[in-house]
């Protein structure tokens, strides 16, 4: 199973809306050490296209809709993060691909390591050499 979906806490009501949060460590598998954002990316759009040799990493679409496609080298699985009371947990060697379904869609990303280019495995032959490892 490539993807392993949590629940993130979230308190709300019809009235006043919805407030998710987490907290690390407790919530989550690992210390946050870096949150990043992807937007204003246009409907269709694919990024990802790599694998991180040591990160690890929670996926979470706060407002739109993404489909993010999981390839451990053996199988691909894809989901569609569509829901802001839910994380995709991501880790290591794990190639990613995400497509922007909706307009205006916002991945939010929280880390565990700061970035790192030498992480990064961008090349799909390397990653499928290095995950049959
Ligand atoms: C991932 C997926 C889900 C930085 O300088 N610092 C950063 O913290 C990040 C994340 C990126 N960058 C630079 C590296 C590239 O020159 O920003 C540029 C765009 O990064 P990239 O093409 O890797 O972006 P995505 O959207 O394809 O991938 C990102 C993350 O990089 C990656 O770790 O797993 O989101």
């Amino acid at each position: 199973m490539l993807v392993n979906m949590m629940d993130i806490r979230t308190i709300g009501s019809s009235e006043s809306g919805s407030l998710s949060f987490f907290e690390a460590p407790g919530d989550l598998p690992f210390e946050i050490k870096r949150v990043y954002y992807t937007y204003d990316v246009p409907v269709g759009a694919k990024r990802g296209m790599h694998a991180h040799r040591n990160l690890s990493q929670i996926l979470i679409c706060p407002h739109g809709a993404i489909e993010v496609t999981l390839d451990d080298g053996n199988s691909r699985e894809s989901v569609m993060l569509d829901d802001p009371s839910k994380g995709l947990a991501l880790g290591s060697m794990i190639w990613r691909e995400m497509v922007w379904c909706e307009p205006g869609s916002v991945l939010v990303v929280a880390a565990s390591l700061p970035y790192d280019e030498a992480d990064y495995i961008r090349d799909y032959d390397e990653f499928l050499g290095a995950a049959a490892v």
